[in-house]
This record gives C-alpha cells, sequence and structure tokens, in this order.
C-alpha cells in the first residue's frame, strides 16, 4: 500500500480524475525517490469538458458583479493566507527553492489576490465629452470570455495568481493548466479560490503535459484569450497558434538580464544585489542577474568579491534552515546547466568555479549544480547571449557607462536591468536608455511589486504587460458607448 496522495483536476466545481484515468507523478528535485503526489495526466477530453464548464459559467460570471468578485478573492486571499507555513513549504519540496523563498512567494500570492480583490472594484471606463453636447459618451472595458492559462513551474503559486486573480476579477472565466512539474501549488490555489466560493466552472484546473493539455487549450476556439509565461520556444508557437485564429494573446518569456556596477557604486550593496539577483531561486528566474557589467576599473577587485560571496553560499535540501540554494527543477535542468557551463569553458571563456553537478550522498539524489561565475566574458557569446536558466554569473568588463549600456542593450531580450551608481544623473540616463521593461537602480533585476506592471521589451514579452493596472487591459476589452435621447416632447 502506498501513501502517496492523489491530486485531482477540478472541473465544473468538481474534484475529478483525468477521464483517462492517467495519473502522472510529482518528485522533488531535491530527492528524486521521494514522491510528492500523484496527479491526473490529463488530455484532450479533459480540456474540453473544461472548457465546456469555462464556457458555460460565462454565461453568469461575466454579467454579475465587480464586487461579489471581489469579495471571492479577497476570501480566497485569507483562506490562502492561513496556510501559508503549509504551502511555502509543499512549494519548496515541489519546486526546489529555499523554504524562505517558499514562503515569501507563497505570501505574495496572498498579497496579488488582495490587490485584484481591491482592483476589481476601481472604475472600469470613462467618460468623454461629445461634439453633441446632449450625447451621453462612455467607455467601459467588459471581460473577455474564457481565458486559458498556462504557468511555469518556477513561480508556481504567485505566477498562476498573478494571471488568474485578474482573469477572475474583470469577469473571465478561466481553464488554467499548470506547469507539470508543479501541479501541487496549483492545486492549492484552486482549493483556496474554490473554498472561497467561486462558482462552478468559473475556474478549471487540468493538469497534464503541454503536448496533452497546453496543445488542445490554445486550440479550442473558445477559448478567446491565452497568458503564458514560458521559454521563448513555446511562445513563438503560441503566436503561430493564437494569430492564425485571431485570439488574444500575452507572452512573457526569458530574460538576459544585466547588473551595471560602476566605480561610484557602494559596492557591498552592489555585491549583495548581484549575487542575489543571480542565485537566488538558484537562478531560475526570468529576471535573474545574468550578466555583471563592471567598470573594468574595479572589475578584478569586484570580481574577486563575487567569487569569494558566491563560492560561500551553501547549496543544499531547501528546507534545512541553512540552505541558501536548492537544486534545480530537476536532473534534465541540471545537465542542461552543467553542459552549458562545460561548452562555455571549451570555448576557452574564463571559468572562474562552478558549474558541476554537485557529488556526496545527499546531493546525487537530487538535481544540485554548483553555482557558476565567469569573468572576462565576451558579450556577443553564447555566454553573454543566451539565458541559461540556472545559477551561473558571468562578469562583462566595459569602460564607463555609453559601453556598460551598449553591452547591456546588445541582446534580444529585454525583461529587467540594474545599474548600481550613487549618482543621479548616471542613475536617469540610465533609466532612460535601458532597452527593459523593468529598470532597478541600486536594487536587483529580479522581484515584481502587484501594483505596478511587469513585463519585458523586445524577445521578453509580447508587448502587453501584466499585474497592476496593466492586467485590466488584458483581461479585458473597451466598448464604447454613445447615448442620446430621443426628442423630448414639448
Ligand atoms: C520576480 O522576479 O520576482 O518567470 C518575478 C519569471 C518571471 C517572474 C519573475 N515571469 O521568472
Amino acid at each position: 500500500m502506498s501513501d502517496i496522495p492523489v491530486f485531482r483536476n477540478y472541473i465544473a466545481g468538481e474534484w475529478k480524475a483525468a477521464a483517462s484515468g492517467a495519473v502522472m507523478e510529482n518528485r522533488n528535485p531535491s530527492n528524486r525517490d521521494e514522491i510528492i503526489g500523484r496527479f491526473a495526466a490529463s488530455d484532450a477530453e479533459d480540456v474540453k469538458q473544461a472548457v465546456d464548464a469555462a464556457a458555460e459559467a460565462y454565461k453568469t460570471w461575466g454579467k454579475g458583479s465587480a464586487i461579489a468578485r471581489a469579495n471571492i478573492l479577497h476570501k480566497a486571499a485569507t483562506i490562502l493566507e492561513s496556510r501559508i507555513p503549509e504551502i511555502g513549504r509543499e512549494l519548496s519540496r515541489e519546486e526546489g527553492k529555499t523554504l524562505k523563498e517558499g514562503i515569501g512567494e507563497t505570501t505574495r500570492a496572498v498579497q496579488i489576490l488582495r490587490y485584484y480583490a481591491g482592483e476589481a472594484q476601481q472604475p472600469s471606463g470613462e467618460h468623454y465629452p461629445s461634439m453633441n453636447p446632449a450625447t451621453l459618451l462612455y467607455t467601459v472595458r467588459e471581460p473577455l470570455g474564457v481565458c486559458g492559462i498556462i504557468t511555469p513551474w518556477n513561480f508556481p503559486i504567485a505566477i498562476p495568481a498573478w494571471k488568474i486573480a485578474p482573469a477572475l476579477a474583470f469577469g473571465n472565466t478561466v481553464v488554467f493548466k499548470p506547469a507539470s512539474l508543479t501541479p501541487l501549488c496549483a492545486v492549492r490555489l484552486v482549493e483556496a479560490l474554490a473554498e472561497a466560493g467561486l462558482p462552478a466552472g468559473v475556474l478549471n484546473l487540468v493538469t497534464g503535459s503541454a503536448g496533452k493539455v497546453g496543445d488542445p487549450l490554445v486550440k479550442d476556439d473558445r477559448v478567446v484569450a491565452v497568458s503564458f509565461t514560458g521559454s521563448n520556444e513555446v511562445g513563438g508557437e503560441l503566436r503561430k497558434t493564437m494569430g492564425a485564429r485571431g485570439g488574444k494573446l500575452q507572452l512573457e518569456l526569458g530574460g538576459k538580464n544585466p547588473a551595471i556596477v560602476l566605480a561610484d557604486a557602494d559596492l557591498d550593496q552592489a555585491l549583495m544585489h548581484v549575487v542575489n539577483g543571480a542565485m537566488m531561486s538558484t537562478g531560475q528566474k526570468c529576471t535573474a542577474t545574468s550578466r555583471a557589467i563592471v567598470d573594468r576599473r574595479i572589475a578584478d577587485a569586484f570580481t574577486e568579491k563575487l567569487a569569494q560571496r558566491i563560492a560561500s553560499i551553501r547549496v543544499g535540501d531547501p528546507l534545512d534552515p541553512d540552505t541558501q540554494m536548492g537544486p534545480l527543477i530537476d536532473d534534465k535542468a541540471a545537465d542542461r546547466v552543467a553542459g552549458e557551463v562545460k561548452t562555455a569553458k571549451e570555448q576557452g571563456v574564463t571559468h572562474v568555479f562552478g558549474g558541476e553537478r554537485l557529488s556526496g550522498e545527499e546531493r546525487e539524489r537530487g538535481a544540485f549544480v554548483a553555482p557558476a561565475l565567469f569573468t572576462n566574458v565576451d558579450p556577443s557569446s553564447r555566454l553573454g547571449q543566451e539565458e541559461l536558466f540556472g545559477p551561473v554569473l558571468g562578469v562583462i568588463p566595459a569602460d564607463g557607462l555609453d559601453e556598460a549600456v551598449a553591452i547591456a542593450n546588445q541582446v534580444r531580450f529585454g525583461l529587467s536591468a540594474s545599474i548600481f551608481t550613487r549618482d543621479l544623473a548616471t542613475a536617469l540616463i540610465f533609466a532612460q536608455q535601458a532597452e527593459a521593461g523593468i529598470v532597478h537602480v541600486n536594487s536587483e533585476t529580479a522581484g515584481a511589486e502587484p501594483q505596478v506592471p511587469f513585463g519585458g521589451m523586445k524577445g521578453s514579452s509580447s508587448y502587453s504587460r501584466e499585474q497592476g493596472k496593466a492586467a485590466r487591459e488584458f483581461f479585458t476589452q473597451t466598448k464604447t458607448v454613445y447615448i442620446d435621447l430621443p426628442p423630448v416632447a414639448k
């Protein structure tokens, strides 16, 4: 007998197994022998049932009161908040980030739900003057319909929350396909929303693979909009599919985020933020710092400090309070990152240390890789251009601000960018010139507060923004209304 818990899809207000009965296992990346749970390995039939339910529920949810929707989100936030310690722990077991980060991310999901409970109650249109003074002319933002939400494993509760909460707040219904590597956090979020009183069919969870769940979901004409965070490769496929059928699409893709460190910076501050930006969540954030562009005059000294700090990072079980960096998401990812590091070394990039799979009994059970540091990286090399999605930082020396900014911008991505300086004018010039959707001065490239827009320029997104008020742009459409009265009888 096994005591491995079983989790199901949530369709039309009911927790149910995949129609085929198939299941998939979810394993702990710190210990591949530990099975966290068995989840529905769904297919097109489950997707169809979920879209049927969402389309039916939309008929009433979309026309209902925004205040009622806000109340449910608010209640869901309170329910989730009461479960932060358990869910934070589950997140760390399932995804591998440290317990502190797991708890932090779950707390963030609570804040997001609360923020959209408030946002749902904000004005949803504008009143305009008309050429005809008797005309009442206004706009109102209406929901889109059934939305497909496809989320990555690296923020398994915050990203689902920041897509699902606005979708629901503004009157859409949702079919949610979480990453197949992190279905447990998805279940926990849906449980909180269901318990808060969401009517049946408003939010449907379908777990399973991209091919068997994601594909039929994005091809269903009833799914009018899709919001996706993940790889540029999948993003490109979605552009074709959604473009061909005229659906609305939001993409959040990769990053190759720079942190510029100038000679006048507070170097301890810069050091802390560059290392955190590069190594937190084992470097698996699209906002992670992967390039430290350092003023040549201080490059050697700063690299030395980086080396000391990075070498001291304690890698291990994320549930151990002493651990500072957990594993990668799975063995495939760990092998891929180790392979990239090996290739960079073979190509002659100056390797300070790290990037190898870790040995020793406990480490061998999981997807552990040593944090890696390279220096004198050629900005046009693979290491200087491509997102590795792992704990790998490359130092690129530059001669002053102009060259540093040119290097920072010389990649196909444009998600976030940082600069470390004490000079206000330099900071402002950087804020103007950085080709990035998010700019930081004296703080790390990662992080996103829920009340402001989030998203990248160039290859990092699809020009739309998530979170804050920007989410209303994506999850609604505008109706313009002209109202003229019939002539009033004299
Ligand atoms: C953060 O930096 O805290 O997938 C959020 C990602 C981003 C979210 C980053 N879409 O890593």
